[in-house]
């Protein structure tokens, strides 16, 4: 799915600011018929947002069930002889879309993009009415799987209540633009890029889709002067390019890849892609990129700040990258979901390293991760077939939104799922040979603390193991040397028993900002230095460990519990992005570490 475009033949309004908005507490959207008769009795809501933290209304934020969105645009005439589609970026978690009264898509998952061509929905030249019903609701079938039950308050009635076993905030609304965008009737549908390389000579293969059978496909290379580098025709091919200047780690160069379709000599649809250049392999125990080993340093990240929530922020995201280059980090994983694709356009263009996981976090027994009972899961009443059907197909979605970028080199298939069941096993065995099919990166898996060394039915199917760690935080409380003493014999011991490559995925400790205590104690910044350079002088000795991803990089929300106080506080910087102790330290090592980027 191309993202949407202004070219010389494609047009776009983008939907985004203030829209009409109603919770429906009383469950009568459906039955007073809201998609056709519209909103009354509404409030304002901004788009993109979550919804929850805008009001001062604990009811609204803690609302389990059917919110809807609506607004009124006038679609300008011109565009009668166009295709046009509405897209929505992300909404969370389950979407209904109406134009006019009529239901143009249906769509599950929170963290991915849907649209719909609107051909028999709209009216050209007049005002159209868009409804849009998102609900928040997450079953043992859906990404991340939960699950809702009824809660009997002091008088008697009953509250819809949403159980979820992942640590963060289940923050819901229209998380992304919304663009109303045309295509020409015959259309670029999709392109596909790989790369690699030989000494100076670089390689693109390329797919290019059109949804009817065009004359002719020309393609055109740009250099980043905007200098033309090669041409091709037809709808895939090799191109080759000469002294290329490969996409790098801290160094991104990106070409422009220019798809031209014409009909009778003349110029009918054109899309236009940035690429970069480079191969990525694990091979002889090493994460290779561009045939040089990489260490990964970053963080595992979230998309969540203040009063947004999950909503798109330009000015947040750029802050971000602008904090991972000052602190020298090179990567981070899109723990839990697939982030916003404008992310993953800055980290093609910062040059950083992305780890794209897929929605699939919580797949185990309870609410509190890394110290939660390993209940079985993968059982016919929970993570069963109908599950791995949907994490087959947002794999896919996942793989088809972001394959072109350069930035992204592994695929993550799941955050600290229940894998020593026996069940697992043959569930990520056919999750990895599905995805394996349609993409050739190297796939991740990460783990919990609770799944011993030697105990993970699943590890042999996949390229790393992400390890997730938390000895001397949530085991061995506040005593690092004892924590760092298992932590040692924890990674030899996964090693052996699995011989991969392993990635410090999580490593991390709750930190107040502001709260000093000499010697140090749990939940002081002192702590969190000390903790992580406890972690590093363990890393260093072993050649298997590719890379260090602290948990986290900024503070952010969660549900409330016993556990955690205003949110999880594992954040290297606060929830507006400002540094604690711990960030100079990393900024010093990960500046001074040899051979990495
Ligand atoms: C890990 C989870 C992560 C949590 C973290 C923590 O992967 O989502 O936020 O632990 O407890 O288990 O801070």
């Amino acid at each position: 799915m191309l993202y949407p475009k202004i070219t010389n033949s494609r047009n776009l309004i983008n939907l985004s600011g203030v829209w009409n908005f109603k919770a429906d507490y009383r469950e009568e959207g459906y039955k007073n018929h809201w998609y056709k008769n519209g909103l009354k009795d509404y409030e304002l809501m901004p788009v993109p947002a979550s919804y929850n933290d805008i009001t001062v209304d604990a009811k609204l934020r803690d609302f389990v069930g059917d919110v809807w969105y609506e607004k009124k645009i006038v679609i300008p005439k011109p565009w009668q002889n166009e295709n046009v589609f509405i897209r929505v970026g992300s909404a969370s978690h389950n979407s209904k879309a109406w134009i006019n009264g009529i239901l143009v898509k249906e769509y599950t998952g929170g963290f991915l993009p849907f649209e719909s061509n609107l051909e028999n929905a709209i009216k050209y030249g007049e005002e159209n009415h868009i409804v849009i019903c998102v609900n928040n609701e997450l079953t043992w079938q859906t990404f991340p799987p939960g699950e809702v039950y009824y809660f009997e308050d002091a008088d008697g009635n009953k509250k819809k209540k949403q159980r979820q076993q992942h640590d963060f905030f289940n923050y819901s609304g229209i998380h992304r633009h919304v663009y109303l965008y045309t295509t020409p009737k015959t259309y670029v549908k999709d392109i596909t890029i790989k790369t690699d390389f030989e000494e100076s000579l670089g390689k693109i293969h390329y797919d290019v889709i059109t949804n009817k059978i065009a004359e002719e496909i020309k393609i055109e290379v740009y250099d980043e002067e905007n200098q033309l580098v090669a041409v091709s025709t037809g709808e895939s091919g090799k191109i080759e390019i000469k002294n290329v200047k490969l996409w790098k780690p801290n160094n991104a160069y990106l070409y422009s890849f220019v798809v031209k379709l014409n009909s009778n000599h003349t110029l009918i649809d054109q899309y236009s892609l940035n690429i970069g250049i480079r191969k990525v392999q694990v091979k002889d125990g090493q994460f290779l990129i561009n045939n040089e080993p990489f260490y990964f340093k970053g963080f595992g990240k979230h998309e969540d700040m203040d009063v947004k929530g999950k909503g798109l922020d330009d000015a947040i995201n750029i802050r971000d990258f602008n904090l991972l280059k000052w602190i020298n980090a090179n990567s981070f994983r899109t723990s839990h979901y697939p982030y916003a694709e404008e992310v993953l356009d800055l980290a093609d263009r910062y040059g950083i390293v992305i780890i794209d996981e897929v929605p699939a976090v919580g797949m185990l027994g309870q609410a509190v991760p890394a110290v939660g009972e390993l209940d079985g899961v993968f059982t016919e009443e929970k993570i069963n077939n109908e599950s791995l059907k949907e994490h087959i197909r947002l794999t896919r979605e996942m793989i088809a939104r972001d394959k072109n970028h350069p930035s992204v080199v592994m695929w993550s298939l799941a955050n600290e799922a229940s894998v020593m069941e026996p069940k697992a096993e043959s569930y990520f065995q056919k999750l990895v040979e599905e995805t394996r099919k349609i993409d050739d990166r190297p796939l991740l898996n990460v783990n919990l603390m609770l799944i011993e060394p030697g105990k993970c039915n699943v590890s042999k199917y996949f390229d790393v193991i992400g390890l997730n760690l938390y000895f001397g935080w949530y085991s061995e409380r506040g005593d690092i040397d004892a924590g760092k003493k298992r932590l040692m014999k924890w990674l030899k011991d996964c090693y052996e028993a699995d011989n991969k490559p392993i990635l410090l995925s999580e490593y991390g400790v709750d930190t107040v900002a502001g709260l000093h205590k000499e010697p140090a104690i749990m939940f002081s910044e002192e702590f969190q230095v000390h903790f992580l350079k406890a972690y590093h002088e363990i890393f260093d000795q072993l050649p298997f460990v590719i890379g260090e991803h602290v948990w986290n990089f900024a503070d952010f929300m969660t549900g409330q519990d016993i556990v955690r106080v205003d949110g999880n506080k594992k954040g290297v910087f606060t929830r507006q992005r400002q540094p604690k102790m711990a960030a100079h330290y990393l900024r010093e090592r990960w500046g001074s570490l040899k051979n990495t980027y």
